[in-house]
C-alpha cells in the first residue's frame, strides 16, 4: 500500500470509529483527505489518477452511510475531473474543488446561526439533541443577543454526545440542564425551542438524525413548541433511499457479559427519521425554507454536475 493511501485509510477509519464525528465534519475531513490524496498521488497517467480518487471516495463514503454530508463532499470535491487532461490539472482541480467546498461549509455554519438566532424568542430555553456545530452555534449566538435564558441537552446515548454539548454550552456561560433521553416528554415541556442539527434532508423534506430526534419532535409538537432544523445545503440529498446506519451492539451492552442478557439480539441504530409534518422550518446558509421547499435546495446544488458526476459513487 503506497503512502497517500495510508494517510486516505487513516481518516476512513478515524470516521469509521467516530474519533472523527458530526455530519459537517466528517464532510470536511473526506474533502481534505481527497485533496491531500491528489497532491501526493505519484503516478503520470490522468485516467488511472481519476480510477484512484473514485477508489478513494468509495473508501471514504462506505465509512457512514447515512451522513449524505460525506457523499456530497466527495462529489462536490472531484466535480470537473473527468473533464481534465492531465495530472497536474488533475490535482489542482481537486485542491479548488476541496478549498471551495472547506470555505462554503464553513461560511454556511456563520449564516445559519444569523438566521437561526432570529427564530428565538428573547428569553427563551432551547431544548437540542445530540452534538449539532450548526444548532449548538446557532443556539450560542441567541444567547449573546439574550435570547437564550438556558439550555437543555439530552445525553443522546449511546455515545453520549450530550457530554460534549452540554460541556460545551456550560463552558459558554448559558446555564445547561442535560437530561437522559428517556426524560424527553418532560424536558420539552420546560423548553420554549427545539433546535437540532441534521445529518441528511431527503427531497421531501424528512430529517435524518441522531436516534431519538423523532422523538423530541414528537413531544416538541405535542408541546406546542417549535422545532427547528439547522442544517448547511449539503446534507440535502438527491437520493431515493437512506440508508440508516446501524453500529455495534458492543455501543449499548458490554460484549465481555452475554450472560447479562440471555438470548436477546440488540439493534442499535444511530439515525432515525423526523416527518416534514414535525418541522417549523430548517435555517439553511441560503435562507430559512418550509421542508418542502428542499427540492430547489437540491437543484442549487447540483445544478451544474452531469449525471456522471453525480452517478459513479
Ligand atoms: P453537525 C451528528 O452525527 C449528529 O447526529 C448531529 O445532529 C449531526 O451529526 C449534525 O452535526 P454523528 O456523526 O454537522 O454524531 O451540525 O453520528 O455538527
Amino acid at each position: 500500500m503506497d503512502r497517500s493511501w495510508i494517510r486516505l485509510e487513516d481518516t476512513a477509519e478515524a470516521i469509521s470509529a467516530m474519533r472523527i464525528r458530526g455530519a459537517a465534519r466528517i464532510g470536511r475531513s473526506a474533502s481534505e483527505a481527497l485533496a491531500e490524496y491528489a497532491s501526493s498521488w505519484e503516478g503520470e497517467d490522468p485516467k488511472e489518477l481519476v480510477s484512484d480518487l473514485r477508489r478513494a471516495g468509495r473508501r471514504l463514503h462506505s465509512t457512514r452511510p447515512t451522513a449524505v454530508s460525506l457523499r456530497n463532499a466527495i462529489l462536490l470535491t472531484l466535480a470537473g475531473i473527468d473533464g481534465c487532461d492531465s495530472v497536474d490539472a488533475i490535482k489542482e482541480m481537486v485542491v479548488k474543488g476541496s478549498n471551495g467546498f472547506l470555505t462554503s461549509a464553513e461560511e454556511a455554519v456563520g449564516r445559519i446561526a444569523l438566521l437561526a438566532k432570529a427564530r428565538i424568542p428573547f428569553g427563551s430555553v432551547v431544548i437540542t439533541h445530540c452534538n449539532s456545530n450548526a444548532a449548538l452555534t446557532a443556539i450560542e449566538a441567541a444567547f449573546t443577543d439574550g435570547r437564550v435564558k438556558g439550555a437543555i441537552c439530552t445525553e443522546s446515548r449511546p455515545w453520549r454526545q450530550g457530554h460534549v454539548t452540554s460541556r460545551r454550552l456550560a463552558a459558554g456561560g448559558i446555564p445547561t440542564t442535560m437530561v437522559v433521553d428517556s426524560a424527553i416528554g418532560l424536558a420539552v415541556r420546560m423548553a420554549d425551542v427545539a433546535v437540532v442539527g441534521a445529518d441528511t434532508v431527503t427531497s421531501d423534506g424528512t430529517l435524518y438524525n441522531k436516534i431519538g430526534t423523532s422523538l423530541l419532535a414528537l413531544a416538541a409538537k405535542d408541546a406546542g413548541v417549535p422545532f427547528i432544523v439547522c442544517a448547511e445545503t449539503f446534507k440535502f440529498s438527491n437520493m431515493a433511499d437512506v440508508t440508516v446506519e446501524e453500529r455495534s451492539p458492543s455501543e449499548v451492552a458490554d460484549p465481555l457479559r452475554p450472560e447479562d442478557l440471555p438470548g436477546v439480539r440488540l439493534y442499535n441504530p444511530v439515525f432515525d427519521y423526523t416527518d416534514r409534518s414535525l418541522i417549523d422550518c430548517i435555517v439553511t446558509e441560503k435562507g430559512v425554507i418550509s421542508p418542502d421547499m428542499a427540492p430547489s435546495i437540491i437543484k442549487d446544488m447540483f445544478g451544474d454536475l452531469s449525471d456522471e458526476e453525480l452517478n459513479w459513487l
